[in-house]
């Protein structure tokens, strides 16, 4: 009878190729300091829109468009701040699909020669090296991002629009409440927002603990 390997070996080498393609993966996707916690990358492309003169991207209609994808959580409230405005008919929205065999976000369909989101940040900065993201606020006209931070975009979307929305009067940032909303936004973002990919990406136990606990603590509240 054909000898076997021993279980044990089987177990132990089964077990640290899984680990070691985890590993790979995991610093592919999801940067982290050394005790493990995911720490999320910075979004690169932060411009405002202004009435300035000397600015270049001027609050107007039918010029900037938002890139969205129905199953990310961050596109959600940039569409839902252009809902809540009223700014259907002022900016445009593309939606954009995973791709799951290449890990990337795709347009529906090829829009200035690109098929791929990331196609997009490279048109809007040959050399980008950073993530590609969405939601993404876009300038049609220069063909460039303007912003690709969800926070900022709301704040866009809230305040430089308002003469061509429909609910101009209908303001989610009042002065008066600012300091509040930060505070929030602060907590939520940190444990809810990002805290689901802080235990998702987490790569130590220790970090796991720390963001599951902090999730559920204020979820609980
Ligand atoms: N800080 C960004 C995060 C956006 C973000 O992480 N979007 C995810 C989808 S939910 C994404 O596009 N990920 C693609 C990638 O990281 O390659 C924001 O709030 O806009």
């Amino acid at each position: 009878m054909a000898k076997s390997l021993p279980g044990k070996l089987i177990v132990k080498t089964g077990k640290f190729v899984w680990t070691t393609m985890w590993q790979i993966m995991m610093s592919q996707l999801a940067p982290r300091n050394q005790t493990g916690e995911y720490l999320r990358p910075e979004s690169q492309f932060r411009n405002y829109l202004s009435t300035q003169p000397e600015n270049p991207a001027q609050p107007a209609a039918n010029r900037y468009r938002l890139y969205v994808g129905m199953g990310c959580p961050w596109a959600h409230r940039a569409l839902v701040t252009r809902a809540l405005k009223g700014l259907e008919t002022a900016i445009a929205v593309s939606i954009v699909y995973p791709s799951p065999d290449e890990g990337i976000w795709v347009l529906s369909k090829p829009e200035l020669n690109c098929r791929t989101v990331p196609e997009l940040y490279q048109l809007a900065c040959p050399g980008y090296k950073g993530r590609s993201t969405v939601p993404i606020l876009w300038d049609d006209e220069t063909k460039t991002i303007i912003n690709n931070e969800s926070a900022e975009i709301i704040e866009i979307l809230n305040s430089k629009f308002n003469q061509f929305a429909q609910h101009p009067d209908f303001d989610l940032y009042p002065a008066q409440q600012k300091e509040e909303i930060d505070s929030w936004n602060e907590k939520i973002y940190r444990t809810v927002n990002n805290g689901v990919y802080r235990c998702g990406f987490a790569q130590s136990q220790q970090a796991y603990d720390l963001a599951s606990q902090e999730l559920l603590r204020l979820s609980m509240k």
